[in-house]
């Protein structure tokens, strides 16, 4: 899969996509994820790409022509599947539009600075407006990191064991069950003596049951029945 990522601050994006998971998954050439400095597009040498808003308020709105032309510059190479604006007001994402993306071969990402992208690039070119949640970032960077992240480690092969993803919280609905490792007693507190048992099939019993505890007490409000 590959992903573009149009932006203000390339630099917010580093270090997410070169660590860990992210890393591996672009070593084994299973994503590429490559960054766009909007300001490459700027209408003049100080590298201008937003202007004050018509009818007046506080805040800069990024321009037309800056984003319109990176978009035009990029899809001269690449047919997007989708083009996406990282935006507080968009569809808030889940796990089920991760599992989605995941599904596509190509991305392009907008990131939103200031009050946000001109109505117009919105109209013309973006196919879907995404946020991570109800509340304001500064930026739509770390939104559109948290997106590439929650994507890119469902591509098949990124992850060592395969089936791991199948089991993640939010995939039936359920959160995950509780996880411990050694010591097998850490401060007078000891590991379910079940998971101790080598006996698998109780061992599964005994973690949906887990799964679906938490998820009532926790969440009740994912569980479907
Ligand atoms: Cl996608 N962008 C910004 N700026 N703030 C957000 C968001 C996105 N999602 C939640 N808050």
């Amino acid at each position: 899969m590959q992903i573009d990522i149009i932006t203000v601050a390339p630099e917010l994006l580093d270090s997410p996509f070169s660590h860990s998971i992210m890393k591996r998954a672009q070593e084994k050439g299973l994503l590429h994820v490559r960054c766009h400095n909007l300001r490459n597009w700027a209408i003049n040498k100080h590298g201008q790409v937003d202007d004050y808003q018509y009818g007046g308020g506080a805040g800069m709105v990024m321009m037309c022509e800056p984003l319109s032309n990176a978009i035009e510059h990029l899809q001269q190479t690449t047919i997007y599947d989708e083009i996406i604006y990282m935006t507080p007001d968009g569809e808030t994402f889940q796990q089920q539009m991760a599992n989605q993306l995941s599904m596509q071969n190509n991305l392009l990402i907008i990131c939103g600075h200031y009050k946000g992208i001109d109505q117009r690039i919105r109209d013309l070119y973006i196919t879907k407006e995404i946020s991570i949640g109800d509340y304001v970032l500064s930026g739509g960077e770390l939104a559109a990191a948290v997106l590439v992240d929650a994507i890119g480690r469902l591509l098949p092969g990124v992850l060592n064991d395969e089936t791991s993803a199948l089991f993640d919280s939010f995939q039936d609905n359920l959160l995950a069950p509780p996880v411990y490792t050694r010591p097998v007693d850490f401060k007078g507190h000891k590991v379910p003596e079940i998971l101790l048992s080598g006996h698998p099939v109780k061992i599964e019993d005994w973690r949906s049951d887990q799964s679906m505890k938490r998820t009532q007490e926790k969440r009740p409000d994912i569980l479907k029945d």
